[in-house]
């Protein structure tokens, strides 16, 4: 329920507003917090913008990427009773960064082979929590009298695979996170924002009109090192499963590496421990895990 403050303050300013209120859910959510040392969040505060969901990107998709993905107008029209004339033409698209913390890419820095503890149930509980923020957005959104969907929530969501990119899904968090100018691609097929690559990320569909945020860089590559200027390729060397070359990623050696880790064995595990193994070495440990290394080095070059 949102509290009348609350409410003037999305009458003011609704996109300060919807930032204000998921940083304060993100950080005050007893879910986003580690199941072993309560104290530890799982993710930072996340970082927050906004897409147009008319930008042309989106058509673009269909055919970078595959028919399938949904346009924002598409994923709001498929989850509501009614079709196309239920929806206005104007959308937008609230996307949204959450940094995994330095505890525990600390953790998963030393690791070569499988994903520390805390990686994993970054995993794991990391991604039930994202699923709870997914769906805080799209209540917050509906009491202010909004339609809202979180695609990924939707039963409609399928990830399958194409000739031209491989594996994919009807709505990729991160195409829509680079609409809204959070960051870019990477060489190992991260996605590099102002706290790097090591994140997991997020989105809501609405008809709240809100101001779409700038989009600053050159172009999808653009924060990665080895595109900008032919040098780290860290990526490569950290990746256990030899599936990040200079070519780009192996989306196939990297599943068959997740899947053989599984579920990560934990001797001492505590009643009902979940894990799902995951992986991200090559987002731990490399010039991109917290930062934009591009930015990083000019920095210090100055
Ligand atoms: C399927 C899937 C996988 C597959 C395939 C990954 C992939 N790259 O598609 C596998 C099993 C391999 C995988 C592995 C992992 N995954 Co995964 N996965 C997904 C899922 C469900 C769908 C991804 C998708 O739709 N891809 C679409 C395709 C088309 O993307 P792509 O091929 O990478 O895109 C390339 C092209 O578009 C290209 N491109 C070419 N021309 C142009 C032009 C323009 C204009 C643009 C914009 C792009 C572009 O650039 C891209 C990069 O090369 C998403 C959740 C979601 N719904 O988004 C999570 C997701 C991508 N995974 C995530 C994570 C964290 C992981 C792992 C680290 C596992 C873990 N948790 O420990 C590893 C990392 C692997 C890696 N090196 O990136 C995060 C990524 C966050 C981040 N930091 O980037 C996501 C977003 C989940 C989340 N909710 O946060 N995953
Ligand atoms: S480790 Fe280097 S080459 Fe690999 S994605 Fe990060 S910046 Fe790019
Ligand atoms: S997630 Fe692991 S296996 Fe996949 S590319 Fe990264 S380091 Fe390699």
């Amino acid at each position: 329920m949102l509290s009348s403050k609350a409410k003037e303050r999305f009458h003011a300013d609704p996109a300060a507003a919807i930032e204000h209120e998921l940083k304060a859910f993100v950080l005050g959510s007893p879910l986003n917090r580690m199941p072993t040392t309560r104290e530890l969040l799982i993710f930072d505060e996340p970082l927050v913008r906004f897409a147009d969901g008319n930008d042309p990107l989106y058509k673009e998709y269909k055919t970078l990427i595959d028919p399938a993905h949904l346009t924002p107008f598409e994923a709001l029209t498929k989850s509501l009773e009614g079709g196309p004339a239920m929806v206005p033409s104007q959308l937008s698209v609230v996307s949204w960064v959450l940094p995994i913390t330095e505890e525990t890419r600390i953790t998963n820095r030393v690791e070569t082979k499988a994903p520390s503890r805390r990686w994993s149930h970054t995993r794991y509980y990391g991604e039930e929590f994202s699923n709870e923020v997914r769906r805080f957005v799209v209540q917050v959104l509906t009491e202010l009298g909004a339609l809202a969907v979180a695609p990924m929530l939707q039963p409609y969501f399928r990830t399958s695979s194409n000739e031209r990119v491989g594996l994919f899904s009807n709505w990729s968090e991160r195409h829509t996170a680079y609409a809204a100018g959070h960051g870019t691609f990477s060489l190992s097929d991260g996605f590099i924002t102002e706290r790097g690559i090591a994140h997991r990320c997020g989105s809501v569909v609405t008809d709240l009109p809100l101001p779409a945020s700038r989009r600053t860089y050159a172009d999808h590559y653009s924060n990665c090192l080895f595109y900008v200027d032919g040098s780290c390729r860290a990526c490569i060397e950290r990746c256990p499963a030899g599936a990040i070359s200079e070519q780009g990623h192996d989306k196939l050696k990297c599943m068959g590496y997740l899947r053989n880790i599984g579920y990560l064995p934990m001797p001492d595990a505590y009643d009902d421990e979940k894990s799902v193994a995951g992986c991200g070495l090559c987002q731990t440990k490399v010039p991109c895990e917290y930062g934009i290394p591009v930015k990083i080095n000019k920095k210090t070059a100055e």
